[in-house]
């Protein structure tokens, strides 16, 4: 069985990946990393785990040969509203460990997947139903590492053959670790004081669509992704992928139905604003749907109800 390395691992998605990938490889053939102990105590001990910082090539390297890892699921990076707070360390994270992780995949010929985003769309690109190939002049330094990300990856599957993949991740809903310093995180948030306090306000306006996608179909992408055959493959990196797409009121409408004395209000933050305003409404997914069956198995009804249910008894309210 492959070995397979997930940086990042005690992130929101990496929480849920490394869970699922163990049940579907073996628990010990999954070793989670992360730049700190910090997250999900199940992560640490249903299998292996290094302490791992992305901007360390050798670390990574020597954490490859050690466990003959045959993929890297490079998940460690600085999201949008993070990366507007500390553009350079942005940079130095998401650039630099891409980077390292496609440099030590050349030299030990490791297959790569590293999730791109909407944010590699900026204001130029269309906004409706965004195409697959089309403009990508992102304004912020989240969007900027993500298109160079894409663009390094195809370099590298080009000139040396690494077997590098990838898709541009909507927002992502879950209820298992939060999110960390992203856009569309409150599209998370609102769940959480939904149950706790009957309110949210929203930093996101009315009006401003994005495109979301609950976690269990995210985990599901990178597998069948990674697991897809090559020779279908037209594009690499990075597929749009999507499930749904909302702005807050139609999000708060579908929570409502289950807890009718919820109340949104707005405490819009320009900062935030303006990242949504820069990204597409809705993508299209078509090319992720022919070329290595993509489909998602919730829309916003069904993971308005499991979200509700999970977090219940996550947060032990009645
Ligand atoms: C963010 O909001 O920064 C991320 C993303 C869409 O990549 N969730």
């Amino acid at each position: 069985m492959k070995k397979i390395l997930i940086t990042g691992a005690l992130g929101q998605i990496g929480t849920e990946l490394i869970t699922y990938m163990r049940k579907e490889y073996g628990n010990d053939n999954v070793i989670a990393s992360n730049r700190s102990k910090h997250g999900d105590e199940s992560v640490l001990q249903s299998g292996p785990f290094e302490l791992l910082d992305v901007v360390d090539a050798k670390g990574i390297a020597e954490v490859c040969k050690k466990h003959g890892v045959k993929q890297i699921i490079h998940l460690a990076a600085i999201l949008s509203a993070n990366a507007e707070k500390n553009p350079q360390m942005a940079y130095d994270i998401n650039m630099n460990g891409t980077y390292n992780v496609l440099e030590v995949a050349r030299e030990q010929g490791i297959a790569v997947f590293t999730p791109s985003s909407i944010a590699a769309f900026g204001p130029s690109t269309p906004a409706d139903n965004t195409p697959q190939d089309t403009v990508q002049r992102p304004t912020t330094m989240y969007g900027v590492t993500k298109v160079a990300g894409e663009l390094l990856c195809d370099y590298y599957h080009q000139r040396y053959g690494v077997d590098t993949r990838g898709v541009r991740f909507p927002g992502i809903i879950s209820y298992a670790a939060l999110p960390g310093g992203g856009t569309t995180d409150y599209a998370v948030h609102i769940y959480y004081e939904a149950l706790k306090n009957k309110k949210y306000a929203s930093y996101i306006g009315a009006g401003t669509f994005m495109d979301m996608m609950y976690m269990p179909d995210a985990l599901k992408s990178i597998h069948d992704l990674m697991e897809a055959n090559p020779d279908k493959l037209v594009h690499r990196n990075a597929f749009n992928v999507t499930a749904m797409s909302f702005d807050p009121e139609i999000l708060a409408a579908e929570i409502k139905k289950h807890i009718p004395e919820f109340k949104m209000t707005y405490d819009v933050d320009p900062v935030r604003q303006a990242i949504a305003n820069s990204w597409p409404n809705s993508l299209n997914d078509s090319a992720a749907r022919a070329e290595w069956g993509w489909k998602p198995d919730y829309d916003l009804a069904s993971m308005t109800k499991d979200m509700l249910e999970k977090l219940r008894i996550k947060l032990d309210i009645k």
